[in-house]
Order: C-alpha cells, then sequence, then structure tokens
C-alpha cells in the first residue's frame, strides 16, 4: 500500500487471521504529557498483549503513515512531541503530513482510516471527539469517520468537556450503534455515569463480536462504538471534575483556544485544577479498554 508502511508483525497476524488492535497516537502527541505518554504507549501494548492480541500502534512517522511501531519509533514521537511539537492528524490532515515528510499522531478519525485500510477490525482509545460545549458547531471529525469505518471502537465513552447528549444525537444520526459494556449508562470518561442511555447493553465480548458481525453482515460500514466504564478505583465522581471542566471551558473561550487546539488544551487543564486525578482516571481506563479490545480481537478472529 502506498504512503502506509505495516509492520511485518502486524503483517504477519493479519495474514494468520490473528487477532491485532489498533491505538491510537494522538493521545501520545497531544493528550499527555511526558513522559507519561511514553509509560501510557508502552503499558497499552503491554495490556493488549496480555489480552492475547498483538498491539498495531497507528501514528505518522517521516511521511509514512505506519501501522505496528517499533519502540524506537514509539520513543521518538513521545520526545518529538514534547520537543518541537508535530501534528494532531485527523482526516484532513494526512495528506499534508505525507506531502511534508513530517510526523504525528493520528486522532481516533485518523487511527480509523488507517486501521480500515490496514484491515483491522477493533482499536482502542480513551474517549472519542464528539460535539463541543458552547460551540456547536465544532464537532469532531471522529463522529463522521465511525460513520464510515466498520472497525470496533473500545473508548470510555465521550470526554465530559464535550456536549454528551449532542455527541450522542450525532452517533444514532450516523448510525453508530453505542453498545455499553456491562453497563445500560454512557460512561463520561473520567466518571461512570453520565445519566444517558447507550443504544444497546452487552455483558461479554462474545456479545460484542455478535452485535459487530450482524452490523457488518446486513451491510453496514460505520464503526461500533463500544463504550466502557472507567475502572472504579480511578474513575472520579461526576460532580467532582464539572468544577474543574466549566473553570477551563471559561478559560479556553477567554483565551482564544480554538478548533484543534482545544482538546489537548481542556485534558491538560482539567489534569492540573484536579492535582492529577483527571490524569489518573485517564491512564487506568485507557488500559482498561486495551484490556477488552483485546478480548474482543480474539473473538472475531476466532
Ligand atoms: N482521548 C484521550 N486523549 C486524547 C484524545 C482522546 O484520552 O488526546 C484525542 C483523540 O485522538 C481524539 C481527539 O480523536 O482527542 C479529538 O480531537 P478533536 O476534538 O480535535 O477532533
Ligand atoms: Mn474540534
Amino acid at each position: 500500500m502506498t504512503y502506509y508502511k505495516i509492520s511485518s508483525l502486524v503483517a504477519q497476524a493479519l495474514q494468520a487471521k490473528q487477532p491485532v488492535v489498533a491505538l491510537e497516537s494522538t493521545v501520545i502527541t497531544h493528550g499527555l504529557p511526558f513522559p507519561q505518554n511514553l509509560e501510557l504507549a508502552r503499558n497499552m501494548e503491554a495490556e493488549v498483549r496480555a489480552g492475547g492480541s498483538l498491539p498495531a500502534t497507528i501514528a505518522v512517522i517521516d511521511g509514512l503513515i505506519h501501522v505496528g511501531l517499533e519502540d524506537d519509533e514509539l520513543e521518538r514521537l513521545a520526545v518529538q512531541a514534547r520537543d518541537v511539537g508535530v501534528r494532531k492528524v485527523s482526516v484532513r490532515d494526512f495528506g499534508p503530513a505525507i506531502a511534508l515528510g513530517e510526523c504525528g499522531g493520528t486522532t481516533v478519525a485518523g487511527t480509523l482510516v488507517a486501521a480500515e485500510a490496514a484491515g483491522l477490525r477493533v482499536f482502542a482509545t480513551g474517549g472519542i471527539g464528539g460535539v463541543h460545549q458552547g460551540a456547536p458547531f465544532d464537532v469532531s471529525a471522529d463522529l463522521q469517520q465511525l460513520a464510515r469505518s466498520p472497525v470496533v471502537v473500545v473508548c470510555a465513552g465521550a470526554k465530559a468537556i464535550l456536549d454528551l447528549p449532542a455527541t450522542l444525537e450525532v452517533l444514532e444520526t450516523m448510525g453508530v450503534p453505542v453498545v455499553g459494556y456491562q453497563t445500560d449508562e454512557f460512561p463520561a470518561f473520567y466518571s461512570r455515569s453520565s445519566g444517558l442511555p447507550v443504544s444497546v447493553r452487552a455483558d461479554t465480548p462474545g456479545q460484542v463480536a455478535a452485535i459487530a458481525r450482524a452490523h457488518w453482515g446486513l451491510g453496514m460500514r460505520s464503526a461500533v462504538l463500544l463504550t466502557v466504564p472507567p475502572p472504579e478505583d480511578a474513575a472520579l465522581p461526576a460532580d467532582a471534575v464539572q468544577g474543574a471542566i466549566q473553570q477551563a471551558l471559561t478559560e479556553a473561550a477567554a483565551q482564544g483556544i480554538h478548533g484543534q487546539k482545544v482538546t489537548p488544551f481542556m485534558l491538560g487543564r482539567v489534569s492540573e485544577l484536579t492535582h492529577g486525578d483527571s490524569l489518573k482516571a485517564n491512564l487506568a481506563l485507557l488500559l482498561n479498554n486495551g484490556r477488552l479490545a483485546a478480548a474482543v480481537a480474539r473473538e472475531l478472529a476466532g
């Protein structure tokens, strides 16, 4: 595939129909501070392996879309993000990043494009993008891409910095089943509950795989969004984060932060304002999602 570099491990696993889990890289380049980002990237891969699947972190390195990173590439991406900054690669950004020979971290939308192209069916992330609060035209390209890529996306819902009811409405319009894992409620990333219903509940990886098979078997081309509440011991009470979120939103507006910069600013500010509690929740839920994604990939491969 032109523009792509599929690692030999990933190519072999796909050939042998073994389970592979795609991982995004914006969480490394824009979502978490150094060195927690690099540590998380490595731990996330370890979690997928422990779950019996092969991790394939997706990123743009020197103008090539990599599916499956070597450890030195992972490190380079994290260090370069810290030292000089790299591009946040969503759907619109691949062409420019490739043409200019850049490095970049792929968002959920970007990772979906590459995962689908490489033939991966399961993808683990932290939280998807969505409709922003107070900026109804700032709708993450994640939602549109979820409508287009037939991949199971394992996440902890959408970040509570977003307008969650509006985000769920758009997902419904886009034809994306929102599956609650062992829950009837849409999780709110840092917190286990949002008060909003999912469209269906599944209690086992096997049920998730069955839903995905039927959805795609009918000819649907959209993703299946598997939403998993953050682990109990790391989750924050919903009202505990709300104050921090509202303050960060006010600051973002006052500083004129727009577009792609909103999500990284909000994540960083909420982490400062909660004295690292939101960061701890973020790391724990990522690993939790990696583990479940590995189990779903095994069901789908089997
Ligand atoms: N979840 C995290 N940290 C992140 C993101 C999600 O825990 O950094 C990233 C994802 O890559 C997601 C992106 O696709 O934020 C959404 O950005 P935007 O709203 O600009 O589309
Ligand atoms: Mn946006």
